[in-house]
């Protein structure tokens, strides 16, 4: 039994929107738990996602000082690391955020100005997401170039910690690389192998995203630089991948899709990849042998998939 899969871009309004636990009600330990007005605040930028449907322009936040500030802290903290540390791709597309998007640290870009920028670059759109989507779902999305980001943010009380993606990690993590154009193909071909996939090859491809888009690493010149995006939106686990203190092994899909990692601190170990270029062919093997009775293949001209 092959399990639904969307087969053009509009089916992505047909996905159930399942928030996993973290997103739906705040667990006991999450900074904002306390918080009624937080909670509010959460459920009512959430009900944009919910309400939003494929070609909709997405409706803009009014954030509030208290979120623009921490925003802004994080903002000014990240950046001045990534001149050293993230790579180069990053480093080339940051001042376009900033000049297209309003990135700055005294404002919180709009998922809609983004969602354009990232139209004119790859192609990739944005889609807002209520809070964290199952893997299936948000794999399927990347399938069509859609990201599903969130448009919440953490709470101020700890501007640099949250348990679950935020609009920080989203847009200071995830965006700068969806406008590169070998990672948008790296992305999408993640996304073209969840199509119908069975929930073992799922839960692969979700660990090959994990050390890949949320923490992977590259060499530039002779140096690790990050391109994960749970590396660049946290300036701690930043430095500590950038030090001598993790294991690094290279990126091989057969052997990173088995391992087992932690999810509530630092990681002990990085993949590093040699390239975008070469992760994405790697992905590509590696989705030619998935137990899988059919192949897919994009049409960019009608947004839909060819079932081979
Ligand atoms: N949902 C949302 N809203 N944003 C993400 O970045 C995200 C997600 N990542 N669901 C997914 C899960 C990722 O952790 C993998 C594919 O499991
Ligand atoms: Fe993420």
């Amino acid at each position: 039994e092959i399990p639904w899969f969307p087969g053009k871009i509009s089916d992505l309004d047909k996905l159930k929107q399942e928030i996993l636990e973290a997103g739906a009600d705040l667990s006991s330990d999450h900074p904002g738990f306390n918080d009624q007005e937080y909670r509010n605040r959460r459920k009512q930028i959430a009900q944009i996602g919910l309400n939003y449907k494929h070609g909709d322009k997405i409706e803009r936040v009014k954030y509030t000082k208290e979120e623009t500030m921490a925003w802004g802290v994080i903002f000014n903290k990240l950046t001045s690391m990534y001149s050293k540390h993230a790579c180069k791709e990053v480093n080339y597309v940051m001042p376009m955020l900033k000049n297209n998007c309003g990135y700055s640290e005294n404002h919180i870009p709009q998922l809609q100005d983004i969602h354009e920028f990232l139209q004119d670059t790859t192609g990739f759109r944005i889609r807002p997401a209520a809070g964290l989507l199952t893997s299936r779902d948000f794999l399927n999305g990347l399938a069509f170039r859609v990201f599903h980001s969130t448009q919440y943010i953490r709470h101020h009380s700890q501007p640099l910690y949250t348990p679950e993606p935020d609009v920080v990690h989203e847009l200071m993590g995830h965006v700068p690389l969806f406008a590169d154009p070998d990672f948008a193909e790296f992305s999408q071909e993640i996304g073209l192998a969840s199509l119908g996939a069975s929930d073992r090859d799922i839960s692969r491809l979700a660990t090959l995203y994990w050390f890949t888009v949320e923490f992977g690493v590259c060499r530039q010149d002779g140096v690790r630089k990050a391109y994960g995006a749970g590396l660049l939106s946290s300036f701690g686990e930043l430095e500590h991948s950038m030090s001598d203190v993790p294991d690094i092994k290279p990126f091989e899909p057969d052997k990173v899709c088995e391992q087992t990692y932690p999810i509530t601190s630092f990681q002990p170990l990085y993949f590093e990849a040699e390239s975008f270029e070469r992760a994405k062919e790697q992905v590509k093997n590696w989705a030619a042998h998935m137990d899988r009775p059919f192949a897919v293949r994009y049409n960019p001209y009608t947004n839909s998939v060819e079932v081979l």
